[in-house]
């Protein structure tokens, strides 16, 4: 056994003798608020003690934010774990999103600067935004969809794809969108779930510079499913595509002769408003459940807040796809809600050059933008000098969410994309839990590189050991949340024991999102990735997220992957992927060597990767998370597990064949 001890760190041992996780990095770098920002920011220091005085009437405050049509009577119901929020209360959430703007005389504000990957490009007012709307509800209503149906949204990043879920919204028919990304099979999966009678979809959408078809995945998620009445196509890519007559209808056959007028029905607050898949580690994807008056509430709230939007003036660029919840929150919703003027993008960010993201901020004059930390490690291996071809100048803002930001990462695109102007807010949350919980508020936060920092005024997170006992300054242990919010998941579709078992079985009384995190010495919180991946070496318990972030901070890795590994001697041993900046970066022992050293003497001597392996790729899914089963899977040498939520299947065949020459310093 290693007799090696952790520097600076604080594994503190638990009451069963068990070892929460080790705390190891430290970062010193802060960042404050721009004095502007600061001054005229939306959110001030005071919602913090006003949301703690009072935590209901601070979201009562907040739910006040949208047009009901009848108000609530109690704020919440908690039956734990089981929560209603706002029970009395009726609203419409597409008439919020849309309609009112449009009554408040705003209906010439741009919703969406939609620009499609060949360069064609839209431009849609909220008052276009409203009849088009309309005309789907129509349409819907005319093809048999009634209140409480499922559809099912199979789309590319079309403007399209955000009429038919508002539509559906519009209608009280929860929506069930699939990332276009996913099989056949996975769609069909989905559909069967919830139970869904109608399928919207395209013949394609562009990416990577060619047409691609998702028509083909329909026809064959959907054959011997009687259920499914209707396949609903929108024209995109023109692509030629096969017809089941009777079931399917072309979207500009029956939704552009619609009347563009529609009244909206107000359904009760706790209204099912959309079901969206996750898949988590266990084969069978859970259906969260999210209703109507809580989460729009929350999703508003949090997107005006976290970046301190200001409708008139800012142009709001979330660069994610609507299959994620990321799309559904904060794409859609809550910047709809909120009245702004969004960016919307189909394709990727390489088509068809590896600027094509500054492109458009300098075309659109973006001022605030929101992507994953995937996104950043890759423009970091790209190189400096692709951003700075283009006038970033227009950005006041930063986003990250997805997956705990390097800190390397954090600071790269502080000062290369935000010219050191912008804060960086690192946003924590999950599609459970339907919008942002823990996160720095520009205004008021002293940025620290890779936390995410405190949660939001009217959310009680904590991080606590094994017992559930929160842990002190300096500590490591779990993230909870142990009050109910109003955008929290209202259950798994159709599963009420698997969401107790999931999320309420860890910890009496708290709700489990199956993160580590840890409490730094100023009590900011810091998140370390998933408890399933988290290694256990020669007694240690040490996050993937801390050693991936030693890696990335040495000049020449963009990004990295850790897993444990079994290991005669450690138990588990550090298996790391790193992909290096630059093209054609050495590789050769030397730099392997250098990396491991270069961890132990970040990390101490512990962290140090038994090996270490230069990949081209790493595996990803929709949200660009690295599916570490995969690289746990390869570093054990067993057969590859599940690999259907892969975005890119040929990844893995890339690693695999780097494996013979695998450098090791064993
Ligand atoms: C929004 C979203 C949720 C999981 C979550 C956590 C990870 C998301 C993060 C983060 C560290 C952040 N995650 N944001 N980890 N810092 N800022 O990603 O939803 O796809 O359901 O994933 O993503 O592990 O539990 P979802």
């Amino acid at each position: 056994m290693a007799q090696e001890t952790p520097q600076g760190g604080s594994g503190a041992r638990g009451p069963e003798g068990q070892q929460t996780l080790s705390n190891l990095l430290q970062e010193s770098r802060r960042f404050a608020p721009p004095a502007e920002l600061a001054a005229a920011a939306n959110v001030k220091a005071d919602a913090y003690d006003e949301a703690a005085a009072d935590r209901l009437a601070f979201w009562e405050r907040q739910a006040g934010r949208l047009q009901w049509e009848r108000p609530w009577d109690t704020v919440l119901e908690w039956d734990a774990p089981f929560a209603k929020w706002f029970t009395g209360g009726t609203l419409n959430a597409a008439v919020n999103c849309v309609d009112r703007h449009v009554a408040a005389g705003r209906g010439d504000r741009v919703a969406y600067y939609w620009e499609g990957e060949p360069g064609d490009a839209r431009v849609i007012t909220y008052a276009e935004l409203q009849d088009l709307v309309n005309q789907a509800a129509n349409a819907l209503t005319e093809l048999g969809v009634a209140k409480g149906d499922r559809v099912a949204i199979y789309m590319p990043m079309i403007p399209e794809t955000v009429v038919a879920m508002l539509a559906c919204a519009r209608i009280g028919a929860p929506h069930m969108v699939v990332f276009g990304g996913f099989s056949a099979d996975a769609l069909r999966g989905r559909i069967d779930d919830s139970d869904a009678s109608v399928v919207i979809t395209a013949d394609g959408g562009y990416r990577r510079g060619a047409p691609s078809a998702l028509k083909p995945n329909v026809d064959e998620a959907v054959k011997d499913r009687p259920g499914v009445r209707t396949v609903l196509v929108v024209r995109r890519t023109g692509q030629e595509v096969a017809w089941t007559e009777g079931r399917d209808v072309w979207w500009h056959d029956v939704v552009e002769r619609q009347s563009t007028e529609h009244t909206a029905e107000a359904h009760d607050a706790e209204h099912p408003l959309y079901i969206m898949y996750t898949s988590g580690t266990t084969a069978k994807p859970k259906g969260i459940l999210h209703t109507t008056g809580g989460y729009l509430t929350q999703v508003a709230w949090s997107h005006w807040a976290v970046f301190d939007l200001k409708p008139e003036t800012d142009v709001y660029w979330t660069a994610a796809d609507i299959g994620w919840v990321t799309g559904h929150s904060y794409i859609v919703y809550g910047p709809l809600a909120n009245g702004a003027t969004s960016v919307m993008y189909e394709g990727t960010p390489d088509t068809p050059h590896r600027g094509r993201w500054w492109e458009l901020v300098a075309k659109y004059g973006v001022t605030i933008l929101y992507c994953a930390p995937t996104a950043i490690r890759t423009f970091m291996k790209w190189g400096d000098e692709v951003p700075a071809q283009h006038d970033l100048s227009s950005l006041r803002l930063l986003g990250s969410v997805g997956e705990p930001i390097n800190p390397e990462a954090y600071v790269w695109y502080r000062h290369h994309i935000g010219g050191d102007r912008t804060p960086v807010v690192d946003t924590w949350w999950q599609t459970e839990t339907g919008a942002i919980m823990v996160s720095p508020l520009p205004g008021v936060t002293e940025g620290k590189p890779g936390a995410a920092m405190r949660p939001l005024p009217g959310i009680s997170a904590d991080v606590v050991d094994d017992q559930g006992a929160p842990v002190p300054n300096g500590g490591g242990g779990f993230i909870v949340v142990s009050e109910p919010w109003p955008s929290m998941l209202r259950g798994i579709w159709g599963d009420d024991q698997r969401y107790r078992d999931t999320y309420w079985s860890r910890f009496e009384g708290l709700y489990f999102p199956g993160d580590g995190a840890k409490r730094d010495e100023d009590g900011d919180i810091w998140l370390l990735g998933r408890v399933d991946d988290v290694m256990l070496v020669s007694g240690h318990n040490i996050s993937t997220t801390e050693v991936e972030s030693a890696l990335v901070s040495h000049p020449k890795v963009a990004e990295s992957a850790v897993v444990g590994a079994t290991d005669p001697l450690t138990g588990q041993a550090i298996v790391a992927f790193v992909i290096l900046r630059g093209e054609g970066a050495d590789d050769g022992d030397a730099l392997v060597r250098e990396l491991r050293d270069h961890v132990g003497a970040s990390l101490g001597p512990i962290a140090k990767p038994r090996q270490i392996l230069v990949v081209p790729e790493l595996p990803k899914t929709r949200s660009g998370k690295i599916m570490r089963r995969l690289l746990r899977d390869v570093a054990e040498n067993r057969q590859l597990g599940d690999v259907t939520t892969l975005t890119d299947s040929t990844v893995m065949e890339l690693i695999a064949a780097k494996l013979p020459g695998a450098k090791s310093d064993e």
